[in-house]
Formats: structure tokens, sequence, C-alpha cells
């Protein structure tokens, strides 16, 4: 990968030590059924956002001045279930030297590996799970670590909450929390869900987000698209509120699929990236010390049951 920087942003900005934000790209694309080229995902999303400005409007702030280190990309890619392990390895490292860690896929399997180190690290973890598809299959053409199972754990050890879902297999509602799914076709007539699946969350949420969630009028270049999804300012609108009420530990955002002949979809994605840390630092100033609430005592310990107090937030 070409990008010294991420972003681009000036040297003293991207050391590890002072940084607060960590980015992890995961080139991966080892089980996608239909359109391969999510590998080359981080790529197009370097480049692009080395081509953006850096300052936000909206948050009136210059989010890099916070500190992003550009990680080396988790390059294994022998088998999903190795991809996995290395993404749990690498995020919960970063988790650990108290960054806000985040990750740039790949196909949505790395997610498996991304939410299982941050369920290890936080506790009572929430999923904010933002897709055109369940993914909710125990196992998918023989493994579990396919990109059709990308949040089968989560919905057995995590608060799983899925946004924008319109794509799934009849057994997928086996495992789906109906209470705890917003479909697209509900969202599109009623604004309330945005409120309603805030209410659902605990504090600590960890954000995987699929870009086929996105409309493919806006968001072409993805594996699966799928018609009738996300806007782009209904979208952030969402956002925000939830970096705003709840303590967002961080985020993963899976599934560009480039196309080199039109890039609109790589600079959304490098749009998106930044306007989340945008919201979620907005208030911090960046002179301040990055506080993460880890919970060093449990990070050891395989957290297999879902905490019991889902219904008391
Ligand atoms: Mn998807």
């Amino acid at each position: 990968m070409k990008t010294k920087t991420y972003a681009g942003i000036p040297a003293e900005y991207s050391k590890l030590d002072q940084s607060k934000i960590v980015l992890i790209p995961v080139p991966f694309d080892g089980t996608s059924t239909w359109q391969k080229g999510a590998d080359k995902g981080p790529g197009a999303f370097l480049e692009a956002s080395e081509n953006m400005e850096l300052y936000d409007i909206e948050t009136d702030s210059e989010v890099y001045k916070q500190g992003v280190f550009l990680a080396d990309p988790v390059s294994e890619n022998t088998s999903p279930e190795a991809v996995v392990e290395a993404v749990h390895q690498a995020t919960k490292k970063y988790i650990k030297k108290n960054k806000f860690v985040t990750l740039f896929g790949g196909e949505h399997s790395i997610s498996i590996g991304s939410i299982r180190a941050f369920n290890e690290m936080f506790d009572d973890l929430t999923v904010l799970h933002i897709d055109a598809h369940a993914d909710l299959r125990e196992s998918y053409e023989g493994s579990k670590c396919n990109h059709a199972c990308a949040v089968y754990e989560a919905s057995q050890m995590t608060n799983l909450i899925q946004v924008g879902i319109r794509s799934m297999d009849a057994i997928e509602k086996t495992v789906m929390d109906a209470d705890k799914t917003y479909f697209a076709h509900e969202m599109a007539e009623d604004g309330s869900w945005m409120d309603a699946a805030i209410d659902q969350m605990t504090d600590n949420v960890f954000i995987t987000f699929d870009l086929d969630a996105l409309d493919p009028s806006i968001m072409p270049s993805t594996g699966t698209p799928e018609p009738g999804g996300l806007l782009w300012y209904e979208t952030l609108e969402f956002l925000k509120q939830v970096f705003e009420e709840k303590n967002v530990v961080g985020f993963d955002i899976v599934e560009l699929c480039p196309n080199k002949h039109n890039r609109v979809s790589d600079f959304l994605a490098a749009k998106l990236y930044y306007k989340m840390l945008s919201y979620k630092f907005q208030n911090e100033d960046a002179e301040d010390d990055f506080e993460s609430n880890f919970n060093m005592a449990t990070n050891e310990v395989n957290k297999y049951s879902k905490f019991s107090t889902e219904d008391d937030y």
C-alpha cells in the first residue's frame, strides 16, 4: 500500500504513541459469493482519503489532530478462520494500548474477529449492525467465518441491533431477534426507528457498518448491492445521534468493492469514516488524553454468555 500516513496527514499526527485513533486495514476477500474485489477496498479508501478536506464543517473540527495511526494491514489470508483470528488479535492489541480502534475491510467476515475482541474487552457490549443483509447464518459453505455469518456470534453473545436489513434467508428468522431488527421497508415509512434503536442500546456500542446498507444509487461499489437502502443524510443523522448518546467504543466499515471506472463510492467511504471520527471526538480537546473504558479484568476470559440485564438499560 502506497499511503504512508492516513489521509496524508502530517507525520506528527500519525505516530502510535500520540494517536488516540488506530486504523487497521484488512484487505481480505476470501468468501464473497458473487463479486470479488473487497480486498481492494482498503487501498481505494486510503487513496480517496488522501484527496479529502480534513476540516469538517458540521462539527467545526479537524479530527485528524487527535492523531490517527495507520496500522500495518492484516495480511493473513490462508483461511477465513485464520483471518478472523488475526483480526481478533490485532484489534485486541490496540484496545489494550488505550486506543480508539477502527478497521476498514475487506469483506464482512473480518468483523467476526473485531466484534470478538471488543466483546472481550468491554462490558455489556451492544453491536450495532448496519447492513442490507442479516448475516445470521451459523455457518455457510462449510465455514463459520463466511461473510454470510458475520454477526451470528454477536447475536449469541452481545446485544445485537440490526438496521437497514432487506435481504435474508428464511432460516435466519430462527436466530433473528425481531424486536431488535429494523427492516429497510419499515424504516422508509416511519422515522421513529432511530430513537427506538438507540433506546435498545447499552452504553458501550460497537458499530459494524457494511456499506451495502446504503442505497446502491449512492454506493454502487459493493459486492452484493440491494435496492432500497439508506441515504446519506439519514445515515449521518442516525450515526451522529448514536455517537452523542452512547459510548461508541470502536467501529469497522466493510465491503467496499472498488470500481476503477467510478470512484464515487471510494470517496463516500472515506467521508463516512472521517464523519464517524468527527462525531466521536467533536467535544474532545486534542490535548486531552483519550480514556478508553475497556475492562482489563475481563479480557482474558472468553465471555460466552450474553449478559442477562438486556431489558434494563
Ligand atoms: Mn451486506
